[in-house]
């Protein structure tokens, strides 16, 4: 079947909610399903995140404890230099991750600050990891640039349905997130889009999310579902818990519908136990945020995943191409090694 033929973007909302609906056993099942017929089933890829602008961010996200409308106790800080950046993506690459991605807490990047951030892409590729970046909106000129430095992935995330976005964001547009994800498409970047569960959302809204995503053509090569982290100081910090098990079933319905897509279980694990893990990665989830921080709230213990990778025979993806810097051709083939060994060795020691 060609790769057009496997990507459908015209899903309605009546079958969503179908899927949704289905006896939580034969949902798995075909969730699984689809996820063996498109990917090796215990590989899980392994990225690292790095928030290399902290807080005070204009935008007024409810769920975010970076927005400068409110009080999370968190300081402003400035851009961090390209060297403390690279020093951390060593360590990450060290560590095991395959991919790099660089956070800022802004509405978008100011024209003085795209040098440094291509610079960052540079360095950070020439490690021989995958780079990604999510800085805000970004305009087609800014998305060429980075694109150029040789950006491989940028996020930015729908968060929720149009219809519940409102409640959530005023401070910037559904349809200019769209946009951003335009321009990354049209640079010729691979996109990382998805949402957050468990902001008082109904299973509607969950549908509509998930129907935006699987619209997009082709679809995002990588789905982050977050699950929200409630962070005291945030207008969400007291909103009802989502059930578990209705976060594994949207992690289910979106490997259905994005059946080629890397769908991460990403933020929220700290909080979820072993067993809810497990299930996200039976229901499809095949990617994580590794290493003890995402942004600035705590992501669990690098151990901690080695443990239940161990427990759970999953090891992490090794990547089939790494794109090797044209003058750089020989490190990054040595850090491909080194990344390969790296992966062994964190499956040897799971296993131990
Ligand atoms: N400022 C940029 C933006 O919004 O695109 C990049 C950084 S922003 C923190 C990246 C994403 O993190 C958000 O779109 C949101 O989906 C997720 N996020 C932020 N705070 C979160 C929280 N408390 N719980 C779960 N996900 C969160
Ligand atoms: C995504 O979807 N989740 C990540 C990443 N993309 C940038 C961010 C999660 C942030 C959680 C809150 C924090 O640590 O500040
Ligand atoms: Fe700013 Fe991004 Fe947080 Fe929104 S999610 S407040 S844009 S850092």
């Amino acid at each position: 079947m060609s790769e057009a033929a496997l990507q459908r973007h015209d899903w309605s909302i009546d079958e969503i909610n179908a899927l949704f609906a289905l006896p939580f056993n034969d949902l798995l099942l075909r969730a699984q399903q689809t996820h063996r017929a498109h990917f090796e089933p215990n590989a899980v890829q392994v990225s690292t995140l790095l928030s290399i602008k902290t807080g005070a961010c204009p935008e007024d996200c409810k769920y975010c404890p970076q927005s400068g409308h409110y009080n999370t106790g968190l300081g402003k800080e400035k851009l961090m230099e390209v060297e403390k950046v690279v020093t951390q993506a060593r360590a990450a690459r060290d560590a095991g991750a395959s991919r790099f991605c660089m956070g800022a807490a802004w509405k978008s990047p100011r024209e003085r600050d795209m040098p440094v951030v291509e610079e960052m892409v540079r360095q950070v590729k020439a490690l021989g990891l995958e780079t990604c970046m999510t800085l805000g909106s970004v305009s087609d000129k800014q998305a060429g640039k980075l694109a150029e430095a040789g950006l491989d992935y940028y996020n930015h995330n729908l968060d929720t349905s149009p219809e519940y976005y409102g409640e959530i964001i005023t401070t910037r547009t559904f349809g200019e997130r769209l946009e951003t994800l335009d321009h990354v498409r049209s640079a010729g970047m691979k996109v990382c889009t998805g949402g957050i569960l468990g902001m008082g959302e109904s299973e509607r809204d969950r549908s509509a999310l998930l129907q935006q995503l699987a619209s997009l053509n082709p679809h995002p090569e990588s789905v982050p579902i977050n699950m929200l982290v409630k962070v005291p100081g945030t207008p969400l910090e007291n909103v009802e818990d989502l059930d578990p098990l209705e976060f594994i079933r949207a992690i289910a319905v979106a490997r259905i519908m994005m059946p080629q897509s890397h769908v991460r279980l990403s933020a929220g694990r700290e909080n979820m136990s072993e067993s809810t893990q497990a299930l996200a990665f039976m229901a499809g989830a095949n990617s994580i945020f590794y290493g003890d921080k995402l942004l600035t709230t705590d992501n669990p213990q690098a151990d901690r995943d080695r443990a239940l990778f161990n427990k759970l025979g999953l090891h992490p993806e090794t990547r089939d191409a790494v794109h090797a810097g044209e003058d750089d051709a020989e490190a990054a083939q040595l850090a491909r090694q080194m990344h390969l060994a790296k992966a062994r060795e964190l499956a040897v020691d799971a296993s131990a």
